[in-house]
């Protein structure tokens, strides 16, 4: 029996038939390495995926520094995501700075039973006297949608009441199956609301945002330092570190950048619809990815003195990292890993495990789409020549069936072939035959699957470290990365080779005995059905 076999053969056969749609093993497998995603978590499974409201307050909106963010809730949805992403942001002279705060309306039963709109507008009217922001954001929690509080309606009494701005989003967790709904209602307002209300002046032709880059442990202080020292100007970075002015002005930059395309795809198209700004799928984790990701920018602007800066920068950061790159892949190659984290990690950080010599034996996401697991083709700064004969479509989103561009063959062939689509070919293309691929890894999975497969190191998220370690396998938290980044860039590969060898070569994982290990566990079954 196979690994994937044995770890489906627990399961009551409704669940094995449920389970079984969401496991590939790369290239050998009935269903062609296809995989079902974005899909709801049978009710009961322990499974590590987030809600709507993480995906809205806690990523996208919640690295905007200067704007006052109220959660309308009970405590606990605000407390427990207090800081524990790690998007940095600098305090500025002059702006507002909330983002070691946590605001809350505290709701309670009475407000449940009679309704939370007064609170909220008490909060508000509070905030106003002690901060004096200028603007407010309004995020409920699953019980607001529930009782019908109508905060779109409060937030338009505040912005009538105090001359500021103040937005609503109506992300109660329950809505969707993940984090994915919740980043498409922060997209959605924030393109209706603020983004297009700027005016700035932007002198510099090599103007760029930074789309999906919420600075986790400083990532975005590490690309945006790159890219100046290139020449670019930064616009808008969404949302890391950022401040509401700068998003406003969005709409002004020659080209958009993507990072994580999984959260914020939807404001890359509005962008390019609605305003004309291209956009470029790029990744910034890992020296190859990075390089790459440069090399494509500047190919973007066609610009002969900025490909010759590109090239200078690339050179120049390289060698300053070469020796310790050398040593460390030196230590770590040749060594497993298994991967799983949110929606597009898994995928970048497998550029960068590769640049280190290891291999990635397992992998997956809690809430991507099938195109991240099977893959895109997304070209978007080809314009359309509309006088060709030879026009061939391009299909970018397998689901949405929308198409971005229009090539003739010979052009995409000769993309293909300067590797443009490479970004867009998705997880299963960057993994070797027969490793694993789990969408919607859960509780019981990670533990079966770590203790067959015994990867170096687990790289996951808080719910799964322990599960991890107190297995004996070394885990990295690939969300927050621990206490530790930036790890994007040049100097972020360094950080993460650093940290993952430091990690591997500590003895203790050789001391930790699992708790089940020591004590005699009763296994059975029950009614003739194994029990799960
Ligand atoms: S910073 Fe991003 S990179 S935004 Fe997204 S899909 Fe989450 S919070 Mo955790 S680490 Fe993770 Fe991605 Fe994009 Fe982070 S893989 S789960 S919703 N994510
Ligand atoms: C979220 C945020 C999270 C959680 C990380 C984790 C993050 O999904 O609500 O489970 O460790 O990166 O902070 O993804």
């Amino acid at each position: 029996m196979s690994v994937m076999e044995k770890v489906l053969d627990q399961y009551s056969s409704r669940v094995y038939k449920n389970r079984k749609e969401h496991m590939v093993t790369v290239n050998d497998n009935d269903n062609n390495n296809q995989i079902a995603a974005n899909v709801r978590t049978i009710p009961g499974i322990m499974t590590h995926r987030g809600c709507c409201y993480a995906g809205c307050k806690g990523v996208v909106l919640g690295p905007i520094k200067d704007a006052l963010q109220i959660v309308h809730g009970p405590i606990g949805c605000s407390f427990y995501a207090w800081g524990t992403r790690r998007h940095k942001g600098k305090k500025e002279e002059g702006a507002d700075h909330y983002l070691e705060y946590c605001f809350s309306t505290d709701m309670q039963e009475s407000d449940v039973v009679f309704g939370g709109e007064k609170k909220l507008k008490k909060a508000i009217e509070e905030a106003m006297d002690l901060f004096h922001p200028s603007t407010i954001l309004i995020c409920s929690t699953c019980p607001v949608g529930l009782i019908g509080d109508d905060i779109h309606a409060v937030a338009k009494w505040a912005e009538g009441e105090f001359g500021i701005k103040c937005i609503a989003f109506s992300c109660e967790g329950y809505k969707g199956v993940s984090q994915s709904a919740g980043h498409h209602i922060a997209n959605n307002q924030l393109m209706r609301f603020v983004i297009g209300e700027g005016d700035r002046e932007i002198k510099n032709k090599f103007s760029v945002n930074i789309l999906g880059e919420y600075n986790i442990g400083g990532d975005g202080w590490e690309t945006e330092r790159i890219l100046r020292r290139i020449g670019y100007e930064i616009v808008s970075t969404f949302t890391g570190d950022s401040k509401i002015d700068d998003l406003k002005n969005a709409h002004q930059a020659n080209l958009s950048l993507v990072q994580c395309h999984r959260s914020i795809n939807y404001i890359a198209e509005m962008l390019e619809a609605k305003y004309g700004v291209q956009w470029l799928k790029v990744n910034f984790i890992g020296v190859k990815g990075t390089i790459k990701s440069l090399r494509n920018i500047a190919k973007f602007f066609n610009d002969k003195e900025l490909i010759a800066r590109t090239e200078e920068v690339i050179a120049d950061e390289l060698s300053l990292i070469q020796d310790d790159m050398e040593y460390y892949k030196s230590k770590l190659k040749g060594k497993k890993a298994a991967l799983y984290a949110g929606g597009s990690r898994s995928h970048h950080y497998q550029v960068l495990l590769k640049d280190l010599g290891i291999q990635t034996i397992l992998a997956g996401y809690e809430f991507a789409h099938r195109d991240d697991y099977e893959g895109r083709e997304v070209l978007p700064f080809i314009k359309v020549d509309a006088d060709s004969k030879n026009i061939e479509s391009l299909t970018v989103e397998p689901d949405t069936n929308k198409y971005h561009l229009y090539l003739s063959e010979d052009d995409v062939n000769k993309l293909k072939e300067e590797k443009f689509l490479d970004y867009y070919e998705g997880l299963v293309k960057e993994m070797q035959d027969g490793t694993y691929i789990i969408d919607d890894l859960n509780h019981y999975e990670t533990e079966e699957f770590l203790r067959v497969l015994k990867p170096d190191i687990f790289f996951s998220g808080i719910k799964d470290k322990f599960v991890s370690q107190k297995a004996g396998i070394l885990s990295r938290q690939i969300h927050s990365y621990d206490y530790s980044g930036p790890y994007a860039g040049f100097r972020g590969a360094v950080n993460f080779a650093r940290d993952v060898t430091m990690g591997i070569y500590t003895p203790a994982w050789s001391y930790v005995k699992a708790p089940w290990k020591l004590a005699p566990v009763l296994e059975g079954t029950l009614g003739g059905e194994k029990a799960c």
